[in-house]
């Protein structure tokens, strides 16, 4: 599987290279005035503990919130625990409380969190994201839909979501027939790509999922998913399986693997799995999924979307909570240098021949001059190689990328903030911790240090 050896070290200048270029691309602060704002947020909320933990709770509780005064003394309440040497703070804390002041507070911070929110969700129905999915196109950046919601606890709900996706791809393969060409989006060596690109959570699609036997929650949720493979093999639309915590990864991973090997499923859909360089074990899921593509031929080759992982700090928690050794690394160069390997086990699988398609996902341009470095070292064309940001958080990069003419898709969330709150907190988690890449970048940390190897 993957080697421990680094980077080859004469890569090293390429990658900067590449780096810097991409770096270059990216619109000045001045053309993009809110951006810059929130990367301030950003920048300033991960030097500040208390302030992003009162943000955290403060965006969980607000869909509780009765009233706009409930939401204004909770702020206050929350405040309280935050040393009040900034204005905000200190005048948040004394609005909150006042009986007079505090519906108008809570009324501000609704506005912010709505804000925030927008950010990062494209919109609360298909259709009305159908506008914005095709001016990216327009631009050079496809997309992959992701129906917000997850961990259901109903029968009911499973089957809501499962509606609610057969919806999106109906709507979304209506609207996306009338895109214009895009060449560089639509066709690497092995063959045509989908316009249309559906990301799905299992949780989401079964109520049943149980760590210690994941065949409660295979069995569950396989006719839901079957039935939106169906679709998606007869709209032609892809359909990709994003991979959540620990307690699901194993029900979800037998699941895919289990369905596409069905015959019904060897001529489509094309579909996609995650694979988290987070894990120690990331090698040995790894080399299982490789596995799989040699004994299980398809017409169409399977996506790999490599990410490092959103569930950091929850699977911490969890493990720490009982006793276990973490699944996770608990050093950030530690995953950046897996995500390194795993990049490189992917492109030497798919120059040798394996039917794989690999999608980097990452807002880290160290990760992603990598990856291109690489795959050009390996002689691959820069089709071959997919990048992936998530909305809100990639959008200048996607421009870069679809600048320097390759293939980028960003990740669009479409439903609504109560829907969504688990995946804005994740989104926050990760944005304003230390060591991400875009707070340490927003903070201004120097383009060399952020492109040295991990
Ligand atoms: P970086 O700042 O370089 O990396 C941040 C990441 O490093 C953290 O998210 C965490 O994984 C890791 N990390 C942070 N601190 C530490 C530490 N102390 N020790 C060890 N590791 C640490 N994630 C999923 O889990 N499942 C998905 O299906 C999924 N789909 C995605 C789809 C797209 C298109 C994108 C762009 C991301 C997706 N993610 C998914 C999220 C992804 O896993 C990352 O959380 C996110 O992209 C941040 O990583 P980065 O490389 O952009 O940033
Ligand atoms: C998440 O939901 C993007 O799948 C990733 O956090």
């Amino acid at each position: 599987m993957a080697t421990d050896a680094p980077a080859p070290p004469a890569l090293e200048p390429e990658i900067r290279a590449l780096g810097r270029s991409l770096d270059a691309a990216f619109p000045s602060a001045a053309r993009r005035p809110r951006a810059a704002a929130e990367d301030l947020i950003t920048a300033r909320l991960a030097r500040r503990p208390e302030l992003r933990a009162a943000l955290f709770r403060l965006v969980d509780v607000a869909p509780a919130c009765r009233t706009p005064g409930e939401l204004g003394q909770h702020l206050a309440g929350l405040l309280s625990d935050v040393p009040p040497d900034e204005p905000a703070v200190r005048v948040g804390r004394r609005l909150g409380r006042g009986r007079a002041t505090a519906p108008l507070t809570g009324r501000v911070a609704a506005i912010g969190i709505r804000q925030m929110a927008g950010r990062f969700i494209l919109a609360e129905h298909p259709q009305e994201g159908a506008g914005a999915l095709a001016d990216l196109w327009r631009r050079g950046v496809a997309s992959s839909v992701d129906l917000l919601g997850e961990a259901t606890v109903t029968p009911a709900e499973a089957d809501r979501y499962a509606e609610r996706c057969d919806e999106a791809l109906t709507v979304l393969s209506r609207e996306a027939s009338a895109w214009p060409a895009r060449p560089m989006l639509e066709a690497d060596s092995a063959g045509p790509l989908p316009r249309v690109n559906l990301s799905v959570k299992v949780t989401a699609l079964t109520p049943m999922i149980r760590e210690a036997d994941p065949s409660i929650g295979v069995a569950d949720a396989a006719p839901r998913l079957r039935h939106l493979l169906r679709r998606a093999r007869d709209l032609g639309a892809h359909l990709h399986v994003d991979i959540e915590s620990m307690a699901s990864r194993d029900t979800i991973m037998r699941l895919v693997l289990s369905l596409l090997s069905e015959d019904e499923f060897r001529a489509g859909p094309s579909a996609g799995v995650v694979l988290q360089a987070y894990l120690s074990d990331g090698d040995e899921v790894a080399a299982e999924v490789l596995e799989f593509v040699e004994r299980t031929p398809r017409e169409s080759p399977l996506t790999i979307r490599l990410v490092k992982g959103a569930y950091w700090d929850h699977e911490l928690v969890e493990a720490r909570q009982s006793g276990w050794r973490p699944p996770v690394y608990e050093t950030k160069a530690d995953t950046d240098r897996n995500f390194e390997r795993l990049t490189r086990t992917l492109l030497d699988a798919h120059a040798g021949g394996a039917p794989i398609r690999l999608a980097v996902a990452s807002h880290n341009l160290r990760s992603i001059a990598h990856a291109l470095a690489y795959a050009r070292s390996l002689g691959l064309p820069d089709r071959d190689l997919e990048l992936q940001v998530l909305r809100g958080l990639g959008d200048d990069l996607h421009d870069a990328l679809a600048a320097h003419g390759l293939r980028v898709r960003t990740y669009c969330p479409i439903g609504d903030l109560v829907a969504g709150m688990a995946y804005l907190v994740r989104r926050l988690l990760e944005n304003t911790a230390n060591d991400s890449f875009l707070a340490t970048r927003a903070s201004g940390a120097d383009l060399d240090s952020l492109l040295a190897a991990p």
